[in-house]
């Protein structure tokens, strides 16, 4: 059955796939399986429809039959489940990939989310010049313990695994920052990700969204 998820009809990323949607889209595209995009407003979120979908009114969702998700590391993991491509057979090396899972969203993601709510809401406060750095450092401080990990490894275990798509999709929302630069490696493995065909098919369909809802 073909999958339904949820995405911005106006993201304000202006298509540059920052959204949790790209890591839906971008898991799909990989095992091959086609999908229908339900878009929906900010307004739409908040509405009760949307809200027996999703308990906190956000995207990306994902429904197939009698099967419907939210939180973005559950949707990627429903789907690296149900179909190869994503996870190792080895129960070891597939217990690692998702342990990359949980590590992306749960070690690295919140001091790059804390961040970008930092540099979107508060840059008008008294704090924020003393404040940037310290949240620049926190974040240093995992990718400098990221980078030594990696190493010259091209991805984080033997193969490219749903650990490396949400690593990357979280790592990628720090590009404006420009604390990538400083780990050169990382930069090299967000690159190696970005060029993968299923990713440049998910961003496509991504931006293709945002340029049908913008004004010329
Ligand atoms: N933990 C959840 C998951 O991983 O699925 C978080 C879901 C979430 O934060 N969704 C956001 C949302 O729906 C969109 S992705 N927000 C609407 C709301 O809360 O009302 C976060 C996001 C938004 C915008 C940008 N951007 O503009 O660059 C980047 C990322």
């Amino acid at each position: 059955m073909k999958p339904t998820i949820t995405a911005f009809a106006n993201s304000p990323d202006r298509g540059q796939g920052l959204a949790r949607d790209m890591q839906v889209r971008w898991a799909l595209e990989e095992v091959g399986q086609p999908y229908y995009v339900h878009l929906l407003s900010f307004e739409e979120l908040k509405q009760p429809a949307h809200l027996a979908l999703h308990p906190f009114g956000k995207i990306p969702t994902y429904e197939e039959g009698d099967i419907a998700l939210f939180e973005s590391g559950a949707i990627v993991l429903h789907i690296a489940e149900r179909h190869p491509g994503l996870l190792p057979d080895d129960p070891a090396a597939r217990a690692r990939a998702i342990a990359w899972i949980f590590a992306a969203l749960s070690t690295v993601e919140p001091p790059i989310v804390e961040r970008s709510a930092a540099t979107l809401t508060e840059t008008d406060r008294s704090w924020y010049e003393e404040r940037l750095p310290l949240l620049n450092d926190r974040i240093r401080l995992r990718l400098g313990e990221l980078s030594a990990y990696l190493g010259d490894s091209e991805w984080l275990e033997a193969t490219f695994t749903a650990g490396d798509l949400m690593m990357v999709g979280v790592l990628r929302r720090l590009a404006p920052s420009g604390l990538l630069e400083e780990f050169p490696n990382i930069a090299a493995y967000i690159a190696r990700a970005e060029a993968r065909p299923a990713f440049q098919r998910a961003f496509a369909a991504q931006l293709a969204v945002f340029e049908a809802n913008s004004p010329p």
